[in-house]
């Protein structure tokens, strides 16, 4: 080697440096042209690479790692198809306002741009652009540092979100200097700025919880990404007022604690004068903020609650129904500015909610719970949801650091309602779209970033879209169980062919499958349990050796209803 060659670095070296030097260790790719080299180079370079059979799952580790570690993940694929299949978990991620980075290689531009049959031709950057936050290409070696800071700036600043950035294959073969090289690197300082809310705005919300008489507070996942655990947990319990969590927002406080509205979910948000909105969006998932579920007389009407709304993009405010009192600035900030607010004007004088406003919340929940228990409590044959999650809130409450990924219909709604959770974070689910297919990605990115167990709880249909990936699991022997809840389809096994003929319905899957075979073919454990009893067995027995673990858990095939909760979102035709 010449003290020449000894001397430059290239394209390959570059990508790798930069990701490093702004301390993101770990990958999530597919190789193949022309990513193969990067992904071998930045494994010999000290970098984690995890590599998954289909990038749509590579991209769903890269997301959910970045809402774990808010720095974003990195799904590394090669171009068009590669790149298509990462692109829904891009969008994925950006509609679930996770950080993320998709780097994909592209074929010559020259060529590709005058559509003259490339190789895995694709004007990849003009397709990603509209599907995620930012969309960036790198055409020459000095300006990989560069992109990549815009990268890691556009995905974690601000609403976090997907961000492309296209890599040609040509790219990596160019040559520098080692020391320009290195020059060119940018270590991006404070990627996520503070934003501090304006104090006139802390006043206004202030205000209005003050006037409050039926308070209550709504928190998010974007509460649960922002890591302010210890002040959003004083925040409610030095106001007392009761809060309701979303679905990945669970065991940020942990889900038995007192003020915990959730088993009175349809009464607080009915009856509600004031609501504390805490990185939480009034999407479809609460109604848009108005219609029946907010005490509105009909379907679109504003129920006459006032708006507290705690989010870091401004564009949020009014996007459904009017908010009272924006507070924009990032979750810490704002929450620690109402809170000092709360110590300093109100002082000692902070009056909690009346009497009558938590009274009637403990009364509908204890009723709603004892139903619960009830329900928990029967031992039907086949097994049911009911009788399975009974055994998984157990094995939760008894393993609370574990992470629990879930997906499905009934599946997912059931879990949610039934499993607690005790620490922040430990729920990863299918979010904003309620998409299919993150389970599997999800599970090894949560496993590969903490080091903790997983738990995923998966709908037989839900797993299906993921399940090549057990083969990743066993490769790198991740202490993951995954627990397929094995109805015979999606949403039930039951359909028959209205016409009678010899295929069966479209939601009707192989009846009696195996789904732990497909474990036990990598060398993983499956068990097939039929009994609470044997679930439970198969559940510890998973946690304790840490293996990669497949329970096929068999549900009553008539257990189910069709999409879960959300059945009214399925169009009927008016025709009678
Ligand atoms: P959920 O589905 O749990 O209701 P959403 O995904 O609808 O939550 O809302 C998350 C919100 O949190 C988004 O509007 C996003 O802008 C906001 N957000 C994310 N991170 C932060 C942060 N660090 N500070 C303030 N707001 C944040
Ligand atoms: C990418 C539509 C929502 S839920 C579901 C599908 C296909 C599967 C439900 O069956 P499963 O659960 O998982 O067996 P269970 O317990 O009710 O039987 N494609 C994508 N995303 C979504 N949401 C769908 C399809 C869907
Ligand atoms: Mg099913």
């Amino acid at each position: 080697m010449t003290t020449q060659s000894q001397e430059m670095t290239d394209g390959f070296h570059l990508v790798i440096d930069a990701l490093k030097l702004n301390g993101i260790d770990t990958i999530f790719t597919l190789p193949g042209i022309p990513i193969t080299d990067l992904a071998r180079m930045a494994q010999a370079e000290g970098m984690r690479v995890i590599s998954f059979r289909h990038e749509q799952n590579a991209g769903n580790a890269a997301a959910i790692a970045g809402f774990l570690t808010q720095k974003p993940g990195i799904c590394l694929t090669v171009s068009a198809p590669g790149f298509l299949n990462g692109l829904t978990a891009l969008s994925n991620a950006t509609t679930n306002c996770f950080p993320m980075i998709l780097m994909s290689g592209s074929s010559e531009r020259e060529i590709v741009d005058l559509q003259q049959g490339e190789y895995e031709e694709m004007d990849q950057l003009a397709i990603a652009r509209p599907l995620c936050k930012a969309a960036f290409r790198v055409l020459y070696a000095e300006d990989i540092g560069v992109g990549i800071a815009r990268a890691i700036r556009a995905a974690v600043s601000g609403r976090p979100g997907g961000v492309y950035l296209d890599l040609p294959a040509r790219l990596f073969g160019q040559t520098m200097s080692a020391q320009a090289g290195k020059q060119s690197l940018i270590k991006v300082v404070d990627p996520a700025p503070r934003q501090i809310p304006a104090p006139d705005a802390v006043q206004r919300a202030l205000t209005l919880l003050k006037g409050a008489r039926r308070p209550l507070i709504l928190l998010g996942k974007g509460a649960a990404y922002a890591r302010a655990d210890a002040d959003i947990r004083a925040l409610v319990e030095k106001t007392g007022i009761p809060y309701l969590p979303m679905s990945m927002a669970k065991g940020l406080l942990p889900d038995t604690h007192e003020q915990s509205a959730a088993a009175a979910r349809s009464y607080v948000l009915a009856e509600a004068d004031v609501v504390v909105l805490v990185g939480a969006r009034l999407n479809w998932l609460l109604s848009h903020g108005k219609g029946k579920t907010w005490g509105g007389k009909d379907a679109r009407a504003w129920g006459g609650q006032k708006f507290v709304q705690i989010d870091i993009s401004p564009q949020e405010m009014d996007s459904n129904v009017a908010i009272d009192a924006p507070l924009v600035g990032d979750i810490g900030s704002c929450v620690s500015a109402l809170l000092s607010a709360i110590n300093s004007t109100a002082g000692s004088s902070w009056v909690k909610p009346p009497a009558e406003w938590t009274s009637a919340i403990a009364e509908r929940k204890n009723k709603n719970l004892a139903k619960m228990a009830e329900a928990l409590a029967r031992n039907p044959t086949p097994m049911n949801f009911h009788s399975a999650l009974a055994v998984v809130r157990d094995v939760i409450k008894a393993n609370p650091e574990a992470i629990l990924v879930n997906e499905g219909a009934n599946a997912l709604d059931f879990t949610r309602s039934i499993v607690d959770m005790y620490r922040p974070r430990k729920r990863l689910d299918v979010g904003t779209w309620g998409i299919m297919g993150i389970g599997m990605g999800f599970s090894i990115a949560a496993a590969v970033v903490t080091g903790k167990p997983v738990i995923a709880i998966e709908g037989d249909s839900a797993f299906g879209f993921s399940g090549m990936e057990v083969e990743t699991i066993c490769r790198y022997n991740l202490p993951i169980c995954v627990v397929v809840m094995n109805n015979n389809g999606v949403y039930r096994g039951t359909d028959v062919n209205p016409s009678g003929g010899a295929d069966v319905a479209p939601t009707v899957f192989v009846k009696g499958a195996r789904y732990d075979m497909l474990m036990e073919a990598f060398g993983g454990a499956g068990v097939h349990v039929t009994t609470p009893a044997e679930l439970h067995r198969a559940m510890d027995a998973a946690i304790v050796s840490g293996r990669p673990t497949l329970i096929n858990a068999v549900i009553d095939e008539t257990a189910g209803t069709e999409s879960g909760r959300i059945t009214s979102l399925n169009p009927q035709s008016a025709k009678k």
